[in-house]
């Protein structure tokens, strides 16, 4: 009994051990160390990694040495937005400040299964040809470069340039020294240049009218027609009455031999009958409808 107990405690650690080491299992980043170097600051890789405008010794004009040697870590993925609602993209740090003729080492780690870059713009192209330092590659991997920063005071705009990853968020700012002017739609540091919209601003002196009922519902009793339908149905009336053969014929006896003014004077109160006086009840109800 005691032999079959430990058979099943045994088994448990195992298990536990073995959901453990699953729980721990972390994603594998490839490492592109392994980099052609192209000239000019240029590497690449068959697997797809890249780093442009790499400097490790040539000073900058203004620089009488390296100032010193920085090293930083930036991570990059979807995960980083969701501090900042309205972005898909992040980097982990969204501004790096350094002094002046840093020698800058960028280890960029891109943690999403698609492209991104760290691309750093606005350097001096007579030392960076294409007036930028790039890192690129697809992830889940790792890849560093390195430059040397001007003398100058300045901000230097950093984004991913991958279709429409700056505008969803991938946008920082590199300040050497005192830096410059700011960028701006910098998540959680600048102000956005256009703020979110969620629709149309009413004014507050603007008065709007109260919402209108439902169609087929009138405001009051359901039941109750409106005061133009209470008009189309008297006019409906009196047409009905007077206007079909009936009533023609009705009117054509009594009216028989007389002349305009003798049928006027007769409607108007002489000879009037009980239907002349129905119809010239209906039609003041139709006026008195229509001037409301
Ligand atoms: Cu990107």
């Amino acid at each position: 009994m005691l032999n079959q107990s430990l058979k099943f405690v045994g088994a448990g650690l195992l298990l536990t051990a073995s959901l453990g080491q699953a729980a721990e299992k972390t994603e594998t980043f490839a490492e592109h160390k392994m980099l052609m170097d192209h000239g000019g600051g240029h590497l690449m890789d068959m697997e797809g990694g890249m780093v442009m405008g790499q400097n490790k010794d040539t000073l900058p004009p203004g620089c009488s040495r390296v100032s010193e040697d920085v090293s930083i870590t930036v991570r990059a993925g979807h995960k980083y937005a969701k501090d900042y609602p309205g972005t898909m993209f992040g980097f982990d740090t969204h501004e790096w400040r350094v002094k002046p003729c840093t020698r800058l080492t960028v280890n960029f780690i891109n943690e999403d299964h698609i492209r991104h870059q760290w691309m750093m713009h606005g350097l001096p192209k007579f030392i960076y040809d294409k007036g930028m330092f790039h890192l690129e590659m697809t992830g889940p991997a790792k890849i560093s470069g390195t430059l040397i920063l001007p003398a100058e005071d300045r901000t230097y705009l950093v984004h991913c340039d991958i279709a429409q990853h700056m505008e969803k968020g991938m946008k920082g700012q590199l300040i050497v020294g005192k830096g410059s002017t700011p960028f701006p739609s910098i998540p959680g540091i600048t102000d956005f240049v256009v703020p979110d919209d969620y629709g149309p601003k009413v004014p507050d002196s603007v008065k709007l009218p109260p919402p209108a009922p439902a169609a087929g519902v009138s405001a009051g009793n359901s039941a109750t027609p409106t005061s133009s339908g209470n008009g189309t149905f008297l006019l409906g009336l009196v047409l009905g009455i007077v206007g079909t053969p009936l009533g023609i014929g009705y009117y054509r006896r009594r009216f028989a031999g007389m002349s305009g003014q003798e049928v006027a004077t007769c409607l108007v109160d002489g000879c009037r009958s009980w239907l002349d006086r129905l119809i010239g009840f209906l039609t003041t109800l139709i006026g008195g409808v229509h001037k409301k």
